[in-house]
């Protein structure tokens, strides 16, 4: 039996980041998924935070995604790790992730929201990955009230969703740039936290694996811009290299 919990809201970016690497280092660990503000009532109670990923373990509880990478961490070998051993690059690395955490997943986020709060049917369906039957209901019912509530918490209008893909686009253009010379990942040939870090960070507007078909308009044309930059092409491949590959 697994003795860490990972706390989620099911689509969110930064679980996928904890849950890429917990899987990448082979970690057991049973994950428990909420509605966007219904997660509140398993966080605050137990960490008096409010944001997931939370990673309760035996020896505490970790309430960042990046803390949850170090924690992972911990427990690899070189090369394995995600954090390179030559503390100088280590630290590149972690400033990075630093980066990309605050400025492109709050603006994916953003933008995404903006266009999903507008389609319920695939919010509902998005929403409930990884949900039990409870939560699978109260969100078939209460989607209207909490498609409102995230529209109101995130500020979503049509200027907002332009400010938030012109942003998008420059943050991407930024990551370009460093792989413009043929490197296979940000800091080379080595895999590291920030590969990690942008690949799931971009999930909401890459939506990978999935087809473009049958996706509201709105949103198959944005997937289809961010998958047509070459950081999207990027992101892409590397997630279908890396995924599924345990570390070590
Ligand atoms: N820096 C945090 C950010 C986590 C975060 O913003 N999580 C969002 C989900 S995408 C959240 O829990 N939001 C709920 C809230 O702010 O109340 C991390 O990397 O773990």
């Amino acid at each position: 039996m697994p003795k860490l919990r990972l706390v989620t809201i099911g689509p969110s970016h930064y679980c996928e980041k904890a849950r890429w690497a917990l899987d990448r280092a082979g970690i057991g660990y049973v994950e428990e998924a909420h509605v966007p503000m219904v997660h509140w009532l398993f966080t605050l109670p137990r960490t008096r935070t409010r944001t997931v990923p939370l990673l309760l373990t035996p020896h505490g509880a970790l309430t960042d995604s990046t803390d949850i990478l170090r924690f992972v961490d911990r427990g690899l070998a070189e090369p394995a790790r995600l954090y390179p051993g030559d503390d100088a690059l280590a630290s590149e690395v972690a400033a990075l992730e630093d980066e990309l955490d605050e400025l492109v997943g709050t603006t994916a986020r953003r933008l995404v929201y903006c266009h999903l709060v507008h389609e319920p049917a695939l919010f509902v369906e998005v929403m409930s990955q990884g949900l039990g039957r409870a939560e699978r209901a109260l969100l078939r019912g209460a989607h209207p009230i909490m498609r409102r509530a995230l529209a109101r918490a995130f500020n979503v209008s049509p200027r907002a969703a332009a400010r938030m893909r012109g942003r998008l686009d420059e943050l991407l253009a930024k990551q370009a740039a460093r792989l413009a010379d043929g490197r296979q990942y940000l800091f080379g040939e080595r895999f590291t936290a920030a590969d990690l870090t942008l690949v799931s960070l971009l999930q909401p507007v890459m939506l990978y694996g999935r087809e473009l078909e049958g996706l509201p308009a709105s949103i198959a044309e944005l997937v289809s811009h961010f998958r047509a930059t070459e950081v999207g092409a990027w992101a892409r491949r590397v997630r279908d290299e890396q995924r599924t590959r345990r570390a070590g």
